[in-house]
């Protein structure tokens, strides 16, 4: 009855052989009636967590706009007309400074954006002195520069980069729908390069980009299925910004992003599930129920790379109002 399903593994194209979660099996899960899906989430997410602890990441972009790559989520396509403004490297201590005030209000974690394919050799060089200055600073630390090329994953981790973050965005199936200019396999590869640097891997996706309840199952199933599965999993709901091919989509149903965090919770049950970008317009109950649904990481601070994030008085009051801390 069931087509076969395309595993992807990283670094090959494999058959679809005893994968961990089939799709047709994290379907299963996200078409659970809800209390069953948070009770199961809840059991996982209690085995290896503390349900009221929350790891608070904060994002800079370092780099802003002008990316040639096409991702019609993006407002840092240089396809796309958005208003966003462009920005060169920004400086190191700059940077610094910033880090400095994100560690002074509560982060754990800096993850450094640029809005490139991937880093030349002459741009890794800055971007590496950064991670050791960030690093120094006594934080976690994360970049996300797009592709890397061999060798590049270990100069961020000789530097002192904890975390990687690439991410799939959506299942095999609709990933052509949305981005034209690199493939999933690319995707791959670069995680793979990242993992065997040595680097904890931050990957997931987006969710309301006009995908299919199976194409959200793909994407869960493709991360779920990478061997060993990431330590961190951003569930990002899409930010519309105007301009962009996906502006003007159906947003997402709140309750369904809730399950696929719950699905992201039970397929990997050590990793930390991050309620990422898409807070800004939901409510701090829609946020609850993500946190029941296993989420326990968020972006801080008031802005994501270009597009706005509830700022640090929401947020405290927030995880006030639900006696959560951070880790
Ligand atoms: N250029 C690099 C790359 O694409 O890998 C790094 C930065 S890119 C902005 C990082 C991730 O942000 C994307 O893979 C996508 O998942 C997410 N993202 C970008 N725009 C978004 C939007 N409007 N809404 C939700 N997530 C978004
Ligand atoms: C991720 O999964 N989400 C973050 C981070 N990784 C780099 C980015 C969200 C970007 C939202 C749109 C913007 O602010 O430009
Ligand atoms: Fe470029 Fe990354 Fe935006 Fe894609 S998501 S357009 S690669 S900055």
């Amino acid at each position: 009855m069931n087509a076969p399903v395309t595993v992807y593994r990283l670094g090959k194209r494999a058959a679809p052989v005893n994968p961990r979660w089939t799709v047709e099996q994290v379907q299963a899960l996200l078409d659970l009636p809800l209390p069953e899906l948070l009770f199961r989430a809840q059991t996982a997410h209690r085995e290896h967590h503390d349900p009221a602890r929350v790891q608070l990441s904060t994002l800079l972009s370092i780099k802003t706009g002008g990316c040639p790559e096409d991702c019609g989520y993006c407002p840092q396509s240089v396809r796309h007309s958005t208003g966003v403004e462009d920005q060169d490297l920004m400086a190191l201590d700059a940077v610094l400074a910033a880090a400095t005030a994100a560690k002074a209000a509560g982060a754990s974690r800096f993850c450094m954006g640029a809005a490139w394919r991937g880093p030349k050799q002459k741009d890794l060089e800055p971007v590496l002195e950064m991670v050791r200055a960030v690093k120094a600073l006594g934080l976690e630390t994360c970049a996300t520069l797009g592709m890397l090329r061999d060798g590049q994953a270990e100069q961020l981790r000789e530097a002192g980069l904890d975390y990687y973050n690439h991410n799939l965005d959506t299942s095999p199936e609709f990933y052509g729908d949305v981005i034209h200019t690199r493939e999933y396999q690319d995707r791959l590869d670069t995680l793979e390069r990242v993992r065997n640097a040595g680097l904890n891997v931050c990957c997931g996706g987006i969710v309301g980009m006009g995908e299919q309840v199976r194409d959200r199952a793909g994407l869960i199933a493709q991360l779920a299925n990478l061997d060993p599965y990431p330590e961190s999993v951003p569930i990002n709901a899409l930010v519309q910004v105007e301009g962009t091919p996906l502006h003007g989509e159906a947003p997402v149903d709140i309750l369904d992003f809730v399950r696929v965090i719950a699905a992201a919770r039970i397929t990997m049950p050590k990793a930390f599930v991050r309620l990422s970008a898409g807070r800004q317009q939901m409510s701090d109950e829609g946020q609850a129920l993500c946190f029941l649904a296993g989420a326990n990481s968020i972006f801080y601070g008031e802005k994501l790379l270009t597009t706005g994030n509830p700022d640090v008085a929401r947020d405290t009051a927030l995880l006030g109002r639900l006696g959560m801390q951070p880790l």
